[in-house]
């Protein structure tokens, strides 16, 4: 996704929101319908779904450049962007964000929808180019008429890695035999751990190293869900 030019909105690119896709509601399983919570009069205004992500480094350039200043400075940013995307080129829609807000929305199960997404034995979601560096930013509900994108195709890097060096690198073996979330926070958790602020494994994997983020970038992601997990856990 390097092409901005080629996406449907190049103006949330240059902010490195850089992953875009857009649905026709009425296509979407019901189950994530039903996960969007709209009353009968949004099901009955909104026709679209956007989803918004951003893959690399590019969004964290822009974050530096205009500070981190808030508690959740880059969801700031996303609702900024989705705002002005509807007052600049898509002016005179209907929106509603659902994401990031109060909403649980699976993200994984859209990104797979969008052929953005495979799953890992670690979980965070893997893309044949891009590997395992990308999240998703914004999920935005519209009464617009926009094409459609399609589904990207490409299989699961995972299923022709045979060395499979995410597992060998897991210090808390919590891949094996299926990604086993309790002993992962176990490990992290621990007072000085190997994985307080990244994750090995996921260092670990070879694919889409043109996209690996900055180690402040990585450290800064795994701090955040570290102190959420100190916080829940
Ligand atoms: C809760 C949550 C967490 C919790 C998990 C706690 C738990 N007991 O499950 C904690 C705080 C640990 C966490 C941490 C991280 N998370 Co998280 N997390 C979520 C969140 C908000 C909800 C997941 C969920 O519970 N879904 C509901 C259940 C019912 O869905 P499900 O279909 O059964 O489960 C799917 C996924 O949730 C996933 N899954 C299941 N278990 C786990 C466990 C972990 C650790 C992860 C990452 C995924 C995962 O696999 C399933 C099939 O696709 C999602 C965002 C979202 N709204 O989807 C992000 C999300 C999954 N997380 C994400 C990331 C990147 C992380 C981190 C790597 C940190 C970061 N922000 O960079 C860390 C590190 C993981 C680790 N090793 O510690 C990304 C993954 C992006 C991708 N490429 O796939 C998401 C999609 C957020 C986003 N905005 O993009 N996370
Ligand atoms: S190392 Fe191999 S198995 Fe592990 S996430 Fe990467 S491609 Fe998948
Ligand atoms: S964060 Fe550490 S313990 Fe958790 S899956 Fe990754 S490598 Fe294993």
């Amino acid at each position: 996704m390097t092409d901005a030019t080629l996406l449907p909105f190049p103006v949330l690119a240059t902010q490195g929101l850089n992953l875009q896709a857009i649905f026709d509601l009425k296509q979407l399983p019901a189950t994530v319908t039903e996960s969007l919570a709209l009353d009968a009069s949004e099901s009955a205004c909104y026709t679209q779904l956007l989803l918004i992500g951003h893959c690399g480094r590019q969004l964290w350039q822009t974050m530096q450049a205009r500070g981190m200043g808030t508690d959740h400075p880059i969801d700031d940013l996303s609702h900024e962007q989705m705002a002005q995307l509807f007052e600049g080129p898509l002016a005179g829609h209907r929106y509603k964000i659902i994401f990031p807000g109060s909403q649980s929305v699976g993200l994984q199960r859209l990104g797979e929808l969008a052929g953005w997404h495979h799953e890992t034995p670690f979980k965070v979601g893997i893309h044949p180019t891009w590997g395992t560096w990308f999240a998703y930013r914004a999920v935005v509900v519209a009464n617009t008429a926009l094409p459609l994108t399609h589904k990207q195709a490409g299989a699961s890097p995972c299923v022709d890695c045979v060395s499979r060096p995410c597992i060998s690198a897991c210090p808390a073996a919590a891949l094996v035999p299926s990604f086993q979330i309790n002993a992962c926070l176990n490990h992290r958790k621990q007072a000085v751990s190997s994985c307080e602020d990244r994750c090995l494994a996921r260092n670990a994997c070879p694919v889409g190293s043109d996209h690996r983020y900055t180690a402040g970038q990585t450290s800064y992601h795994y701090l955040q869900s570290m102190a959420m997990i100190r916080k829940s856990c």
